[in-house]
């Protein structure tokens, strides 16, 4: 019997990137949607201590939290895919460069975009500004990491931290087409991105649930 990858979470989170590398891989998986009502966030807390999405259990059973580390897994556990550079390589130690990056930089701006008054103790009074702040902080690391785009994160070299970049530029609060114009190498690289069958799949199923 084949066992499959249990992936959890909600729509348009971080489990669209862990969504799309298992298409990616061609992994068996099964897809749970986490409902946001108090009994069904206590059963995933069960599951997932941080609460957060997403989660993904493995073929084992064994549960990860911290959806960079399932990227960088998922593209080790699945080399046939050529979904990240072997192992040991100089490539794979830029390609763990960039989702660490991607994750401490542009992921967690984006929380602080998303949820400001988790990050003072004046609640909401600080939102406005931390949302300012984070916002900047967004961009300036988008723009470096879009400066190396050529077309792809790792040049010619599709990888999974390319999925993980399209997902949280498109998280971008302000006008996508106005930021694309500003970094023209990151609406190169999206357009190649959504083209690919994967994630044009997991974009409906995500939009369909949403
Ligand atoms: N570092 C975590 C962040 C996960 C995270 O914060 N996910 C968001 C959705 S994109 C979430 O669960 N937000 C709900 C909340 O914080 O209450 C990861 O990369 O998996």
């Amino acid at each position: 019997m084949t066992h499959a990858y249990r992936l959890y979470g909600w729509p348009n989170s971080g489990a669209f990137a862990v969504h799309v590398a298992l298409e990616e891989a061609r992994a068996p998986y099964e897809r749970v949607w986490v409902a946001r009502d108090e009994a069904s966030m206590a059963r995933f807390r069960a599951i997932n201590p941080t609460g957060k999405s997403p989660a993904l259990a493995l073929p084992d059973g064994t549960v990860m939290f911290e959806s960079a580390a399932m990227l960088v897994h998922l593209g080790l556990a699945h080399p046939g895919s050529h979904l990240c550079p072997p192992p040991g390589t100089s490539r794979h130690a830029l390609f763990l460069q960039w989702m660490v990056f991607c994750s401490a930089n542009l992921y967690e701006p984006v929380l602080r975009m998303y949820y400001p008054e988790r990050y003072s103790s004046r609640g909401e009074a600080d939102a406005p500004a931390v949302r300012e702040r984070a916002t900047a902080d967004f961009l300036a690391n988008l723009t470096l990491i879009g400066s190396r785009l050529a077309p792809y994160v790792l040049g010619l070299e599709y990888s999974l931290v390319d999925v993980y970049l399209y997902m949280l530029q498109a998280w971008w609060s302000g006008d996508r087409e106005q930021l694309h114009a500003t970094l023209p190498a990151l609406g190169t690289h999206a357009a190649l991105i959504a083209a690919r069958p994967a994630v044009a799949k997991v974009e409906a199923e995500h939009a369909g649930a949403g």
